[in-house]
């Protein structure tokens, strides 16, 4: 095991915040100021660290993976990073941070678009990704037993060896884990038939912040003993306790897929098509969205060249999934045949099994291919499915009005739109005054059509300023309240979900 440490085999204070630096050596943003119920990393905390799970525990001074996410431009460093590989020594090092109020801001693979695990504060960052071992595949009962830090996907394909199938998959299951697809309530493209991260958790160990560890339920596929603590945790993003084994509902393998992407001339024509399709009786495995300039962008970054029609303004991508290939061309059939008054152009039905991964790959990619292109706020607007044409109109008009380009992309199905809003060259301040009211009207307006921020990214650290547009003082309230029972020092990822300091 790889330990940084000096030559006495102490840990120390990263080199970017030894107090004799006169300059740090990356740019980092301003840290929040610490809450007053928290207590400054200290040498004499780092040495306790050390004594105490030092000959377990990655001490590491290379800081600066760890201060970032997938979020904007953002870089937050914390003061240490601990990589346990077992769940006491988690509970233990959480006992320590409870006992000297020590900000621990858990991670898993650092791919979050809201901040949640960015260390805003400074203090521990608990690194979750060597706790990454499939514990146990129960084929009998279809349940599989994880670590944190398994990656979606690879627990994706050890189930599927068995003919079983995890349908959650945000588009970085190849790199996301399994703990943050957990904090975050993840969910992906297949959730509008399979539902998300949540509908598959059966049960959870979890440390607390007393350095106890639980479990939170029982494994078992119906639960009515009192309060549900294992939902309470999904999607509590390290607020709560932090997960050091969760064990997962299974099902069997879906085995046949058609995959169609079908042009639309604007981007309500296309919207409107979303909830006309499950009015059919069709309820597609998979059906996302994509504005033209989504999809042009990911074929510039994709370097693939791909013609798209003046006239086409939109894609939906839809799957349809079950055992018997002819029902699913049958409703296909029906499909184009609804459908038709609405497109415009040639629909694209892949023939085989690559061009469906090619055409996933598109889909998948588009995050990545806005990335390349600008610094961009990812708003991950969620509404009842028939208000999505009014959803996206207001989006439109208020980067009209408050002078930002968005590029719109989702899950169509379940009315989850991301509107990636691209700084290009925009200076600081408009970027964090002007464009944040924008958004901030832009959640208004999500609430009055019924829906709220975030359908699966999170509230994390960069949402929490537009949380009251979407919830009451009372809802929030009692949030804060759970928080207190579980945390009662306030050290479990400080400031993110509630305001900061509140
Ligand atoms: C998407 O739908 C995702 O592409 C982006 O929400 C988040 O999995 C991700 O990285
Ligand atoms: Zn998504």
């Amino acid at each position: 095991m790889s330990t940084h440490s000096n030559q006495t085999g102490e840990p120390r204070l990263a080199s970017v915040y030894r107090e004799s630096d006169s300059a740090p050596k990356v740019r980092a943003s301003p840290r929040v100021a610490l809450p007053e119920h928290l207590n400054p990393v200290t040498g004499k905390f780092l040495r306790l660290l050390w004594d105490e799970l030092g000959s377990e525990l990655g001490v590491g001074d290379d800081l600066e993976p760890y201060g970032r996410d997938e979020t904007e431009d953002l870089l937050y460093l914390p003061d240490v990073v601990v990589r346990p590989q077992r769940a006491d020594q988690v509970a233990h090092l959480l006992r320590l941070c409870h006992e000297h109020r020590i900000a621990v801001t858990p991670r898993g693979a650092g791919t979050g678009l809201s901040g949640g695990a960015l260390p805003v504060t400074g203090g521990v960052l608990l690194d979750m990704s060597r706790m990454n071992r499939i514990l146990k595949i129960d084929t009998q009962n279809m349940q599989v037993t994880v670590e944190p830090g398994c990656i979606t996907e690879v627990i994706q394909q050890e189930v599927a060896a068995h003919g079983l199938y995890y349908p959650p998959d945000p588009s970085s299951r190849g790199s996301c884990s399994i703990g943050g697809n957990l904090a975050h309530g993840a969910g992906g493209p297949h959730a509008v038939k399979y539902g998300t991260t949540r509908d598959y958790v059966l049960n959870l160990q979890v440390a607390l912040a007393s350095g106890e560890l639980i479990w939170t339920g029982a494994s078992v596929l119906k639960y009515a003993t009192g309060y549900n603590l294992t939902q309470l945790m999904v999607g509590s993003e390290g607020t709560l306790g932090v997960v050091t084994q969760a064990v997962l509902r299974l099902i069997p393998q879906p085995t046949q897929t058609l995959l169609m992407l079908l042009p639309f001339p604007t981007l309500e024509a296309a919207c409107l098509a979303v909830a006309e399709i499950f009015h059919l009786g069709i309820t597609p495995s998979a059906l996302e969205f994509m504005e033209r300039d989504a999809m042009e962008l990911v074929s510039a970054y994709l370097k693939r060249d791909i013609h798209i029609p003046d006239e086409v303004q939109a894609h939906l991508l839809v799957e349809l999934d079950g055992p018997q290939v002819d029902v699913l061309q049958n409703d296909a059939a029906t499909l184009f045949d609804a459908l038709q008054h609405r497109t415009v152009g040639e629909i694209l039905l892949a023939q085989t099994a690559t061009e469906q991964q090619q055409l996933w790959q598109l889909r998948r990619q588009v995050a990545h291919a806005v990335r390349a292109a600008s610094v961009y706020k990812e708003e991950d607007t969620v509404v009842p499915r028939a208000a999505l044409p009014q959803l996206i109109s207001r989006v439109k008009e208020l980067g009209n009005s408050y002078g930002f380009k968005s590029v719109c992309y989702g899950h169509a199905g379940d009315g989850n739109v991301h509107v990636n809003i691209l700084k290009g060259d925009m200076g600081e301040e408009q970027w964090n005054g002007v464009i944040q009211q924008g958004i901030r009207e832009l959640f208004r307006e999500v609430a009055a059509l019924g829906g709220t921020l975030s359908g699966e990214h999170g509230v994390g650290w960069v949402q929490q300023t537009y949380l009251p547009e979407v919830m009451g003082e009372t809802q929030r309230q009692l949030m804060r309240g759970i928080k207190e029972v579980f945390d009662p020092r306030g050290i479990l990822n400080p400031c993110k979900i509630f305001t900061v300091n509140a």
